[in-house]
C-alpha cells in the first residue's frame, strides 16, 4: 500500500464484530449466495409472516423490477419499539439536545412506544390510512421520529421535507405524492434563530391544499390555526389511547418517499420500501458503526435527508440503540458546540458531514481541545468526498489518533451505507471510502460502460441489487429506469466518478452528472437554473459547481439579463433573494457573474465544461472550443469572472 495507511488498532480490533478474515470471508459469500447470504441475514427483523422468497431482481433495461423478502410481513414501528420493551424498556431510545445547551430530553423506549401509539391513533383518527401519504415538515425534535413512526405504524408513507425548503418547494413535494395531511410545527430553533415552518406551510397550502395540518408547539411563536383544517398535536394527543395495533405490512409495501435532486427535472420522489430497507438500515449500522449495547450513537444529520432516516432512525431504533437527535447548529454557541454535547451525553459514536468537519476546523483548535471527548471511540463522516487534510485534522485533533474513521459512501437511492470500511477490519486511507459492504458488487466503467480493471478510473455503478435499493420513483417507474438503469445497461448508475487503487480501494471523485453537492447537500442545476429564469429580469441562466473550501462546492450562476436591465450589486443580491425564496437557503448562489452571452454550440447547447472551468478559475486549457456557435463570448466571461483564486 502506498498510501498513508492506518491500519486497525488492536483494541478496535478486539471488540468488532468482524475483523478483516471475518469481512473476506462474508463478502465473498454475499456475493456468491445472495439468497443464502440475505436469507439469513433477513432474520434481523422480526417477521409477522417470515419470507420463502429472498432475492427477485432484475436489472435488465427492459424490465426493471426489485424485490426482497416479496413473501413476508412485517412492520417497522414495532421492529424499532415493541420488540425491545422487555429488555430496554427503560433504557434511553432518543437523546434529544435541544438548540439551546440548556435543554434536553431523554426518551426511553417505553416513552417512545407511548408516543409513537398516540400519534398513530391521532393520524388513524384524522383519517390516514394504510398507503396514504404524509408530508412532515418538521424540526429535528423528537415528534420527527414519532410521527416517522406513526405513519410505519398504520402503514402510512411518510415524505419528509427538509426545514430548510421554502414554501414553493414544499408546495411541489405535497402535490407530487398528493399528500392530504401535513405535520408540521409552529416554528423551528436553529442557531438560536427562528424558522417560520407554520407560516411556511400555511403558504404551501395556498398552491397544494391538504385537508389536516398537524401542529406541533415546539417554540410558542404565534401562528395562525385555520379552523377546520389546524389541530395542535398537543390538544389532540390527549384525546387518544397510547395503544395502537400495528399493521401488518409486506416487505414490499412502501415505507416512505423522499424527494432528492437528479441532473434533470424537478425533484425524485424516491421509493423506499418496508423488509429490505429495514435489513439493511439496521445490518450496516451494526456492523460499520460496530454498535454494541450501551453505546451513545450520535449522527448529526437532520431528519429531513436520508441519513437522517436511516442512521437517526430506523437503522439505531431496529437495533434497540441509543440514538442521539440534535436540535441546533455546529456552531451555536460556539465552535465547541459538537464536543461539548457528546462530553455531556458521553456519546461513543459520532457521525458527521465533511462540511461540518471544514468549517470546524477553520474555527480553531482551542475549541476541540478544551473538551475531554474521551468517550469517542468511532468517528464517521457522510455526504460527500472527505479531503485527507479534513480526514487528518478529524482524526488527530477530534479522535486523538484513537479513533477509527468511517467514510461511508452512499446516496438516497441506495438507502443505506454501501461502501465504507469495517472498523475492525479495514486499514483506513484518509479520502477514501475503502472497500463495499456485503452483497454490494462496485465496478467501474468508462463512457461506453466497459468495465476497466484493476486500479483504475471512471463511472462508478453497482451491478447488483441489495435489500436497501430504492424501489421506483414515487408515480413514474420510467424515470427510475431512466435516471438509473439507461446508462449503462444492465447496471445501476450512481452519478458518481471513482478511482479504484491497486489495493481495491473506492475513491470517490463527485458527481460526473449536472447534481452539486453543496454542504453535502444535493442540488440540481437545473433546478437553480429554473429558479433564476423565473425572475422577470433574466433571460437565460447556467449554473455550475466551484470548488468552496467549506461546502465543498458552491454554486456559480452565469446570468444573462433581459434586454435593458442593468448588471448591478443590487440585482444580484435580488437574485439570491429570489432563488432562496423559490427552493431555500440552501439553493442560494454563492457566485452570480453577468453574462451578455452564454457559451453555446450551433445547436444552442451550453457548454458546461466551459462554464466549469472559468468557474474553477482555471480557464488556461478550455479545450476544444471549436463548435462554439460565438467563440468571444468566452473572453468576456474569463475577464468578468468572479472566482479569482
Ligand atoms: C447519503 C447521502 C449522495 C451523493 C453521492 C455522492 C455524495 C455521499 C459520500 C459522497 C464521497 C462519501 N457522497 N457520501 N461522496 N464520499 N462518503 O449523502 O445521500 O444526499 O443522496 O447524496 O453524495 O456524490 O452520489 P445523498
Amino acid at each position: 500500500m502506498s498510501d498513508n495507511v492506518f491500519p486497525v488498532p488492536a483494541e478496535v480490533a478486539a471488540r468488532a464484530y468482524v475483523d478483516d478474515a471475518k469481512y473476506q470471508e462474508m463478502y465473498r459469500r454475499s456475493v456468491e449466495d445472495p439468497d443464502g447470504f440475505w436469507r439469513e441475514h433477513g432474520k434481523r427483523v422480526d417477521w409477522i409472516k417470515p419470507y420463502t422468497k429472498v432475492k427477485h431482481t432484475s436489472y435488465d433495461y427492459h424490465n426493471v423490477s426489485i424485490k426482497w423478502f416479496e413473501d413476508g410481513t412485517l412492520n417497522v414501528s414495532t421492529n424499532c419499539i415493541d420488540r425491545h420493551l422487555e429488555k430496554r424498556g427503560d433504557q434511553p431510545a432518543i437523546i434529544w439536545e435541544g438548540d439551546d445547551p440548556s435543554e434536553h430530553k431523554v426518551i426511553t423506549y417505553r416513552e417512545l412506544h407511548h408516543e409513537v401509539c398516540k400519534f398513530a391513533n391521532l393520524l388513524h383518527f384524522k383519517g390516514v390510512k394504510k398507503g396514504d401519504r404524509v408530508t412532515i415538515y418538521l424540526p429535528m425534535i423528537p415528534e420527527a421520529a414519532y410521527a416517522m413512526l406513526a405513519c410505519a405504524r398504520i402503514g402510512a408513507i411518510h415524505s419528509i421535507v427538509f426545514g430548510g425548503f421554502s414554501p414553493d418547494s414544499l408546495a411541489q413535494r405535497i402535490q407530487d405524492c398528493e399528500s392530504k395531511v401535513i405535520i408540521t410545527a409552529d416554528e423551528g430553533l436553529r442557531g438560536g434563530r427562528s424558522v417560520p415552518l407554520k407560516a411556511n406551510a400555511d403558504r404551501a397550502a395556498e398552491k397544494a391544499p391538504v385537508d389536516c395540518m398537524i401542529v406541533v408547539r415546539r417554540t410558542g411563536g404565534a401562528v395562525t390555526m385555520v379552523e377546520g383544517r389546524d389541530v395542535w398535536y398537543h390538544e389532540e394527543a390527549d384525546r387518544v389511547s397510547d395503544h395502537c395495533a400495528p399493521v401488518e405490512m409486506n416487505a414490499e409495501d412502501p415505507l416512505f418517499i423522499l424527494y432528492t435532486s437528479g441532473s434533470t427535472g424537478s425533484p425524485k420522489g424516491v421509493l423506499h420500501t418496508t423488509g429490505g430497507y429495514l435489513v439493511y438500515a439496521s445490518m450496516t449500522h451494526q456492523y460499520v458503526f460496530d454498535y454494541h449495547d450501551g453505546d451513545i450513537y450520535w449522527c448529526t444529520a437532520d431528519v429531513g435527508w436520508v441519513t437522517g432516516h436511516s442512521y437517526i432512525v430506523y437503522g439505531p431504533l431496529a437495533n434497540g440503540a441509543t440514538t442521539l437527535m440534535f436540535e441546533g447548529v455546529p456552531t451555536y454557541p460556539s465552535a465547541g458546540r459538537f464536543w461539548d454535547v457528546v462530553d455531556k451525553h458521553k456519546v461513543t459514536i459520532f457521525y458527521t458531514a465533511p462540511t461540518a468537519i471544514r468549517s470546524l476546523m477553520g474555527a480553531g483548535d482551542e475549541h476541540v481541545t478544551r473538551t475531554s471527548r474521551k468517550s469517542l471511540r468511532l468517528l464517521g463522516s457522510v455526504g460527500e468526498p472527505i479531503n485527507p487534510e479534513a480526514w487528518m485534522w478529524y482524526h488527530k485533533v477530534v479522535g486523538e489518533e484513537r479513533c477509527p474513521i468511517v467514510d461511508t459512501w452512499w446516496q438516497t437511492e441506495t438507502g443505506g451505507i454501501l461502501i465504507t470500511p469495517l472498523p475492525g477490519a479495514t486499514a483506513l486511507k484518509p479520502g477514501s471510502a475503502t472497500r463495499p459492504f456485503f452483497g454490494v458488487q462496485p465496478a467501474v466503467v468508462d463512457a461506453e460502460g466497459n468495465f476497466l480493471e484493476g486500479a483504475t478510473e471512471g463511472n462508478l455503478v453497482i451491478t447488483d441489487s441489495w435489500p436497501g435499493q430504492m424501489r421506483t420513483v414515487y408515480g413514474d417507474h420510467e424515470r427510475f429506469v431512466q435516471t438509473y438503469f439507461a446508462t449503462y445497461k444492465g447496471m445501476y448508475f450512481t452519478g458518481d466518478g471513482c478511482r479504484r487503487d491497486a489495493d481495491g480501494y473506492y475513491w470517490i471523485t463527485g458527481r460526473v452528472d449536472d447534481v452539486i453537492n453543496v454542504s453535502g447537500h444535493r442540488m440540481g442545476t437545473a433546478e437553480v437554473e429554473s429558479a433564476l429564469v423565473a425572475h422577470p429580469k433574466v433571460s437565460e441562466a447556467a449554473v455550475v459547481g466551484y470548488p468552496h473550501d467549506i461546502k465543498g462546492q458552491g454554486i456559480y450562476a452565469y446570468v444573462t439579463l433581459m434586454e435593458g436591465e442593468e448588471p448591478t450589486d443590487a440585482l444580484k443580491k435580488e437574485l439570491v433573494a429570489h432563488v432562496r425564496k423559490e427552493i431555500g437557503p440552501i439553493a442560494s448562489p454563492d457566485l452570480i457573474q453577468f453574462a451578455p452571452g452564454l457559451p453555446k454550440t450551433r445547436s444552442g447547447k451550453i457548454m458546461r465544461r466551459i462554464l466549469r472551468k472559468i468557474a474553477e478559475d482555471s480557464f488556461e486549457n478550455l479545450g476544444d472550443t471549436s463548435t462554439l456557435a460565438d467563440p468571444t463570448v468566452v473572453d468576456d466571461l474569463i475577464t468578468n469572472r468572479q472566482n479569482r483564486g
